[in-house]
């Protein structure tokens, strides 16, 4: 999956249930393979609605979501997920070092202490773990280590989405805890790995996705309009107030 081709959604709705509305309605629209996405749109708009439907955690309640014109189900969800790098909101952080915590999953002794640093790097939480934190990259963290604030937490997230080199990365306000130099830093060097990966991401703010190849524009589970920054700063009154 994702070979060559991209993801789709064909008419694609879904509701929760007991729910008056569609958290999504009828939505189409392609990514890329390579190309960068942000997903944008006030509380509410179906922004993680449509995260979770990408990551397989949710079904279509109507329509499609296709990758390599192959429809996602049981049979390929777990195939398609490990090409997933996902960063969720709130990191959860497990009572380990950080070496651990950045390449979750993996037993200690396989670690590759160069990826974990170079993801770090990236993430631009590298200096932070050599210079303050008392032992490094062994220092441990979590619930009977080292309380980390939630900027510092988000970032040791994006390295270990990092780590396992996926095809597409998946951010849901990933870096809504970071302040703005240490954000745009980030992004930049993301987007220096975006000509080989897919990068969807989630913002409220519009200088998280000003750089993305496509925008989309969600306003109550309905797609009103897509474009590059550019194109949507000059001809959509609301999305130009989001930027205010
Ligand atoms: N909704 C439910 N049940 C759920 C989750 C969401 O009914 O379990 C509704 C709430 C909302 C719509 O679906 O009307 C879309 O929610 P979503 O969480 O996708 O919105 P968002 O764009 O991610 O909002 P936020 O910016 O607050 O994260
Ligand atoms: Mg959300």
């Amino acid at each position: 999956l994702l070979v060559n081709h991209s993801i789709s959604f064909q008419n694609l709705s879904f509701f929760y249930e007991n729910a008056e509305k569609p958290a999504l309605k009828n939505l189409n629209f392609d990514i890329k393979k390579g190309s960068s996405i942000g997903l944008v749109g006030s509380t509410g708009a179906g922004k993680t609605t449509l995260v979770d439907l990408i990551l397989g955690l949710l079904e279509p309640s109507e329509g499609e979501f296709k990758v390599d014109h192959a429809i996602i189900d049981e049979k390929n969800t777990r195939q398609w997920q490990k090409s997933l790098g996902y960063v969720p909101q709130d990191i959860y952080l497990v009572d380990a070092s950080i070496s651990e915590n950045i390449a979750l999953g993996i037993p200690v002794e396989k670690i590759d202490q160069s990826q974990v640093e170079k993801c770090a790097e990236l993430a631009q939480v590298h200096d932070f773990i050599l210079e303050e934190l008392a032992h490094g990259y062994q220092t441990q963290v979590g619930e009977r280590g080292v309380r980390l604030s939630g900027g510092q937490r988000q970032r040791i997230g994006i390295a270990r989405a990092l780590y396992h080199d996926p095809e597409v990365l998946v951010f849901d306000e990933a870096t809504s805890a970071l302040d703005n130099v240490t954000e745009k830093a980030v992004i930049e060097a993301v987007n220096i790995l975006s000509h080989k990966k897919t990068i969807i991401m989630i913002a409220h703010r519009l200088s998280t996705v000003k750089n993305c190849d496509q925008i989309i524009y969600l306003e109550q589970g309905e797609i009103i309009d897509s474009g590059n920054y550019q194109e949507l700063i000059e001809r959509n009154p609301k999305f130009r107030n989001m930027a205010i």
